[in-house]
């Protein structure tokens, strides 16, 4: 449990810092002010100390041993398993295959489903603003099928533009891909309109939520997708842990995307039976520290409440935001209506890079560079930008901090 839930008026942000032990320092003299949780988050200790309950007690491998600590391991990655069906609401822990990430998440299904799906002539939607993830391997996998590769357009506040994806649908759309929350923008897509257009329209819809599930309540039921990517790291989990929910009926027709142990039930030399869902897609030793790890941060997460979670970042998006955007010079990127956790900048006359090493320099954290959404920066004639992104453990403050100090980086830029 967190040290400290929350206040009447909402989350207690200052005694809830306490529990993230990487806050506490000083960056070149300064207090730490970090505003990179896009790229990573930081972790609570309750995650720490998950993590070394599992090394210095539990440690073993799983599904593999009739001893007790590999007893103990398997119930614990297992029961992990159970948390984040329950944090996404969905209708069965089997429904949820353990991944290293968003990133191996889509892969998986660009792979394991895409491969049997998707063939020549057919096309794939991704939008404008997608995440080189989103975009790569169905690149990759539109050239190895003959299939297109289409992109639903965005205006210059960085939203999907009305009306595009019903004149791109069409029965050759196999399936649309898109993210829920932009990380190079912020913008919140209407992904659960988004899914009933394309199923209406005979495809499927797989929602990259490495940006929305650390920040909003997710119900993938209610959203309606038949896939739901996401990375443990961006939601104070552990690095090398993520998900992927899929659907039961898509993933039980999918095939293997990696073969090994465990993801077999019998192997001869000529024939091989695959396991039941999920382990099918889980091959060779998991990460099982990580998964452990990740089910004790989506405790953490839910202890906090991410409805009081979303309400805060609310609040301090819309304070970042107005702070930023009374600075002469810097112009925002990305200024949708519906946006959520991160404020990209560009700063007339300062290179990005000299920008973020400066700003480190005050001990603030921001990310520079194109966040790995290179066509979406296009679009908006840049190469690269500077982004503040931010979560529940930030407060008012850091985006004072942040703004007094690219005023100054602006001063010994000039
Ligand atoms: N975005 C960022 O700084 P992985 O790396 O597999 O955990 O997540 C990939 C990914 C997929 N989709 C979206 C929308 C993302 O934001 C990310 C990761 C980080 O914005 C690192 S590039």
């Amino acid at each position: 449990m967190p040290t400290v839930v929350c206040n009447e008026s909402g989350l207690d942000t200052d005694l809830l810092r306490g529990d993230f032990p990487a806050l506490q320092q000083l960056v070149h003299g300064r207090q730490l002010v970090y505003l990179d949780s896009a790229a990573s988050s930081q972790t609570p200790r309750q995650v720490i100390s998950a993590l070394l309950e599992y090394y210095e007690r539990d440690r073993s491998n799983v599904h593999r041993g009739v001893h007790e600590l590999s007893q103990r391991a398997t119930d614990k990655y297992e029961s992990a398993r159970y948390r984040l069906q329950r944090f996404l609401n969905a209708a069965e822990p089997e429904e949820v295959v353990w991944t290293r990430g968003a990133t191996e998440s889509i892969n998986l299904v660009a792979a394991g489903w895409g491969r049997q799906n998707v063939g020549p002539g057919d096309e794939v939607l991704v939008s404008a603003m997608e995440h080189h993830s989103n975009i790569v391997p169905w690149q990759i996998l539109c050239k190895e099928r003959g299939a297109r590769l289409r992109v639903i357009p965005m205006n210059r506040r960085g939203e999907l533009v009305e009306g595009a994806l019903d004149t791109m649908l069409s029965p050759r759309v196999r399936i649309v891909a898109v993210a829920h929350v932009s990380n190079a923008l912020g913008t919140v897509n209407p992904v659960r309109e988004i899914a009933a257009k394309a199923h209406a329209a005979g495809a499927l819809c797989l929602v990259d939520g490495a940006q929305s599930a650390p920040h909003m309540p997710i119900d993938v039921q209610e959203m309606g997708c038949d896939f739901f990517a996401l990375s443990g790291h961006k939601m104070c989990g552990p690095t090398g842990i993520g998900a992927l929910y899929a659907r039961r009926p898509v993933l039980e027709a999918m095939a293997p995307y990696q073969s090994g142990g465990d993801m077999i039930s019998s192997v001869t030399f000529e024939h091989t039976e695959y396991n039941d869902l999920p382990h099918r897609f889980e091959a060779g030793t998991p990460a099982i520290a990580q998964a452990i790890g990740m089910a004790a941060a989506v405790d953490y997460l839910e202890s906090l409440g991410m409805d009081r979670i979303q309400a805060h970042e609310r609040d301090l998006l819309a304070y970042g935001t107005e702070r930023l955007s009374a600075i002469p010079g810097l112009r925002l990127i990305g200024t949708a209506r519906d946006k959520a956790a991160v404020v990209t900048f560009d700063l007339e006359g300062a290179h990005p890079a000299d920008l973020g090493t400066l700003l480190d320099h005050q001990g603030i954290a921001v990310r520079v560079g194109h966040h790995c959404a290179e066509p979406a920066m296009r679009f908006f004639g840049l190469s690269a930008a500077a982004r503040a992104s931010f979560s529940f453990y930030n407060t008012r403050s850091d985006f004072d901090a942040l703004a007094e100090a690219v005023e100054t980086a602006k001063e010994i830029l000039a």
